[in-house]
């Protein structure tokens, strides 16, 4: 393990435009569940059954259930040792965070490291949205909305001020398209990396899982941290199989 994570440091340490790509993973000792894991999301949950438009359209209170009770789980987590690293890496200039989560964890960390200077500064790139954030049905209008869902019947589903309709979770279901401006950015970042850190995803969701692709397709080497191996883990040039916790802390500081 040494090894390869002194392997791995020599890689990343030298990288003036490092890519930063996130899964669930690395929320996981947070206490955020996973996706796909033991105790995962999906165990309890299809994702055809409650992350698609069509599962929306069938029964919104059923999906608002579980987006409600994932909100609730996610408010009480706070950011762990691997969000902050992640965080003041990039901070440190030349490294961006790209994430799969919608558990805003990589927010909170990268705010709190900034402090009081320039707190814009080494915030996510959120391809799938946002746990936190609603979007009109209807009209389409986004908001920040950190509230509790009430989703013990359709009439107490959260509506929109403006024009009255559903407000739905502003995240991306499986069978839509990501905004178009969110993963032309994801996808530049890729190809101008110079070298690629893959955290806590288990590679299955495209197009997320193939931006570490691109990233290698381009000469960066690629660093993987999970626990299981994936399809990525055959194209990093170090794979290393520990707790992001653990490992990112040492991985990516600065000495
Ligand atoms: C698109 C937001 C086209 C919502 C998510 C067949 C049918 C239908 C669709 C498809 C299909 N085949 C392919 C597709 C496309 C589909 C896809 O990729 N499906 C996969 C499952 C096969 N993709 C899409 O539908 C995408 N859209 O293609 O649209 C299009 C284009 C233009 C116009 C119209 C349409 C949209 C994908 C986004 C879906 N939304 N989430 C929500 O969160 O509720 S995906 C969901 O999975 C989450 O975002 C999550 O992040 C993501 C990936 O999961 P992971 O993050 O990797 O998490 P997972 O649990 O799987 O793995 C965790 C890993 O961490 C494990 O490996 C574990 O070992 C490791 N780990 C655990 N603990 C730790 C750890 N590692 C380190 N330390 C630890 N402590
Ligand atoms: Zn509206």
């Amino acid at each position: 393990m040494r090894d390869l994570l002194v392997r791995a440091r020599v890689l990343l340490s030298g990288a003036r435009s490092l890519l930063v790509l996130t899964g669930a993973g690395v929320s996981a000792e947070s206490g955020v569940p996973t996706f796909r894991g033991p105790g995962g999301l999906w165990e309890t949950h299809r994702p055809e059954d409650l992350a698609t438009p069509r599962a929306f359209t069938r029964d919104p209170r059923l999906v608002w259930e579980w987006y409600g009770w994932r909100r609730e789980v996610v408010s009480a987590c706070r950011p762990n040792p691997a969000h902050r690293a992640i965080a003041r890496r990039a901070l440190a200039g030349g490294a961006h965070v790209v994430t799969q989560n919608v558990d805003g964890l990589h927010e909170t960390a990268a705010r709190e490291e900034a402090g009081a200077e320039d707190p814009g500064r080494g915030l996510p790139l959120e391809l799938h949205g946002s746990l936190f954030r609603v979007r009109c049905t209807g009209c389409g209008r986004r908001s920040a909305d950190r509230g509790r869902i009430d989703a013990s019947s359709e009439e107490t589903l959260p509506r929109c001020e403006r024009c009255g309709a559903l407000l739905r979770p502003d995240v991306v279901w499986f069978g839509e398209g990501l905004e178009p401006e969110v993963l032309g950015r994801a996808f530049d970042l890729a190809r101008q990396a110079d070298a690629c850190l893959v955290v806590g995803t288990s590679g299955l969701v495209h197009p997320a899982a193939s931006l570490p692709l691109t990233a290698s397709g381009a000469g960066a080497p690629v660093v993987e941290v999970n626990l299981d191996p994936t399809p990525l883990s055959r194209t990093a040039a170090v794979s290393i199989r520990a707790p992001a916790g653990e490992v990112l802390p040492e991985l990516l500081s600065a000495r």
